[in-house]
């Protein structure tokens, strides 16, 4: 079948050895290989530029794929050189390790292709870099086919390309890079199947899997914290993969025979894809990560001044090159030159666990299921107090959301927690069908919109409202700081606790909160579940409303504080809820400003909380003067701070103070 030739915007494999290597036997001769000391190395330097600039960032993943990684790209480019063809030509290279790719973009700069050098990984995680959290097309076109981030994701679009490659007859071979969290997901899960199924039926072209297996996920190990995955391993054979067990996932010669050898397999016999099973350590080449429960998820140093004896470590002691002393003297200069954060907020996430506590100390039976970022949204501290009443489903949001229908059929309060993101795509059906089930639950989805910042557009949740606020019986909230998240959540499972036990049709509560820290108080009284707070009320000439959702609360008081010096009066309200307009609150405030109006969020314009208002108050007959502000039908990237997101996307104070203006200007 002929298909459309899509101009290529990959780079082709460099004419010249990496600037750090290591020679490396091959079936067709020697090559030289990316030094995976040296990927250790930048993944630390690059890391370690985005923490001063206050991103969070990974060490432990990608150091687990560095030989791995190295062998790959080392056959795939001796071929291609062999064959003169470029290497996309012969291949397609797939991540679906997504908090792995800053290690790729270590390998292709010590390649010095795609564009990259070791100065473009110092911007890595910045607002000016294509060099996003995880892998972006719309970023970095160059360096990435396929975009990843969310954990499997990547895997079942790499099974559509391989049945391309098939019905195109190009037949080139597919790689996919899979880890053992990402295994847990249901879309990885149906991929495991699919692929060798098709496959069979003659449906696939060439196929390798890598999967890496460490036994580690984000928060601890995956055996002791939900359940082994050896069992899920064990059935590959028997779902009609050729697996190939790669017992030293860090011996780079024996990554490239097995390699070499899958991809010989693969390409001999199509209708039998290959699944290298690779045991690999997460936090390779330092002990410290190598022996924490969680591998060195994050980056584990605090000061570029541990970095000379971290990459030492990382050469086992041998001198490592001295580009990378230039580095880090220049790392240690920016720290010096950082003053010390004045910042004196909390997160929100800290009245989320102590209205969670209360409520189980009260004695509600809240349940705890939750899918490996317990300590990112708040949920951590209920579970280390009440660990009889925690369960982890694994990296499996989709399950955790209906795991929650069945405890709640039963009179549990079942709380879910993981990033707003996942929450709303993986758990869209699955919260649809508790709701038909009349099964409920406390959703806590943090993260949400821009305040997930650093990793990029892939974890930006901006339609969480468009996505979930329709469903029957759901409530949507955008909490704004932690007093409100105390008060709410907590009214939440009482409130659930009372529909449950007169038979009522229970509803469920989606609590959408941000990362970054903010004041633990915007001066609200008396929080009530499912009411709008007024927050201030200046006087002044053309007097106007302004509903600032959520994590946008605090840019609200700026454009407030702004247009009272320049003698504008507002009225700021957190709407709190989102899908349910209290018509008269509205109304009577907007009396008082003739009908003035702006709204602001962190979510796409379309099917946000500024048009669910704007029409609920226009069909109850009032008339407005109206400037809604949100994203315009755009991707986020990354970037260190929500702030530099925000101005950028025109949702800062700054366009709130501009709405104002314009709608003053409205006649
Ligand atoms: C769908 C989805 N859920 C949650 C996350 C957040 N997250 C990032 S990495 C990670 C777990 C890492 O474990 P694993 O996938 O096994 O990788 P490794 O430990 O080998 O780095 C999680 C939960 C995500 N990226 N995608």
């Amino acid at each position: 079948m002929n298909t459309i030739q899509i101009p290529n915007r990959l780079a082709s494999q460099p004419s010249h050895d990496p600037q750090f290597a290591v020679p490396l036997k091959t079936g067709h001769g020697q090559v030289q290989a990316c030094d995976p000391r040296a990927s250790r190395a930048l993944i630390s330097l690059m890391d370690m530029n985005a923490v001063l600039g206050g991103a969070a960032c990974h060490f432990g993943g990608p150091s687990a794929l560095a030989e791995l990684m190295s062998a790959l790209h080392a056959l795939v480019f001796q071929e291609a050189r062999m064959q003169n063809k470029s290497w996309f030509d012969l291949f397609h290279i797939v991540n679906d390790i997504g908090h792995a790719e800053n290690g790729l973009y270590a390998l292709k700069a010590n390649y010095q292709m795609a564009g990259l050098s070791l100065d473009k990984l110092k911007q890595f995680r910045s607002f000016d870099s294509g060099l996003t959290g995880h892998g972006e097309v719309h970023c970095f076109p160059e360096g990435v086919f396929l975009s990843n981030g969310p954990l499997g994701s990547a895997l079942p679009q790499s099974q559509g390309v391989a049945i391309g490659e098939k019905l195109s007859e190009k037949m080139r071979t597919t790689f996919c890079v899979l880890s053992d969290g990402a295994a847990m997901e249901g879309e990885a899960k149906e991929a495991l199947a699919a692929i060798p199924g098709l496959a069979h039926k003659g449906q696939m072209g060439p196929y390798v899997l890598i999967i890496s297996d460490n036994n580690t996920k984000l928060s601890g190990r995956i055996d002791d914290d939900s359940f082994s995955m050896a069992p899920t391993f064990e059935t590959l054979k028997t779902l009609g993969w050729d697996v190939l067990f790669l017992e030293k996932a860090h011996d780079l010669p024996a990554c490239a025979e097995v390699i070499s050898q899958a991809m010989a397999k693969a390409r001999m016999n199509p209708t039998k894809p290959v699944a290298i099973h690779a045991k690999t350590i997460k936090g390779f080449g330092i002990k410290k990560t190598m022996e924490s429960a969680s591998g060195g998820h994050g980056f584990p140093l605090k000061s570029a001044r541990e970095l000379p004896e971290f990459i030492s470590e990382i050469y086992s002691g041998e001198k490592y090159p001295t580009v990378f002393d230039s580095w880090i003297e220049e790392l240690i200069a920016l720290e010096s030159s950082k003053g010390k954060s004045t910042d004196t907020g909390e997160k929100i996430q800290k009245g989320v666990s102590q209205a969670m506590i209360r409520a189980a100390e009260k004695g509600l039976p809240i349940v705890s299921v939750t899918s490996d970022l317990p300590g990112s949204t708040g949920v951590a501290e209920f579970r280390k107090k009440f660990p009889k009443q925690s369960i982890d489903v694994g990296i499996a949001e989709s399950n955790m959301v209906s795991t929650a229908a069945g405890l709640s059929k039963l009179g549990f309060i079942p709380v879910v927690d993981t990033f707003a993101q996942f929450g709303v795509t993986k758990g869209a059906l699955p919260l649809t069908m508790a709701s038909l089930s009349e099964a409920a639950m406390i959703g806590i989805f943090s993260h949400t919109g821009f305040q997930d910042a650093a990793d990029g557009a892939s974890h930006q949740a901006l339609t969480y409202l468009a996505m979930t606020g329709s469903i029957p019986h759901v409530k949507a909230y955008a909490l704004s700081c932690s007093e409100e998240a105390n008060a709410l959540v907590f009214q939440a499972a009482e409130l659930m606790a009372e529909q449950l036990a007169s038979g009522k049709t229970p509803y469920s509560h989606l609590f959408f909160l941000g990362r970054e820290n903010f004041p633990s108080s915007f001066g609200a009284k008396n929080y009530k579940l499912g009411q709008a707070q007024l927050i201030s009320e200046t006087e002044g000439k053309t007097k106007t409303l302004i509903v600032a959702a959520g994590s946008l609360l605090g840019e609200g008081v700026k454009a407030c504080a702004e247009l009272a010096s320049e003698g504008i009066g507002t009225i700021l309200v957190n709407p709190s809820i989102l899908n349910q307009i209290d018509v008269s609150f509205y109304a009577e405030l907007l009396q008082k400003t003739e009908g003035r109006l702006v709204t602001l969020e962190d979510h796409q314009e379309i099917g946000g909380f500024g048009q669910q208002l704007v029409h609920a108050l226009v069909t109850a007959g009032h008339s407005l003067k109206v400037k809604t502000l949100g994203v315009k039908g755009l991707f986020g990237r990354s970037a260190y701070s929500a702030g530099e997101l925000y101005w950028s996307h025109g949702i800062d104070s700054s366009a709130l103070i501009k709405g104002t203006r314009h709608v003053i200007a409205l006649r």
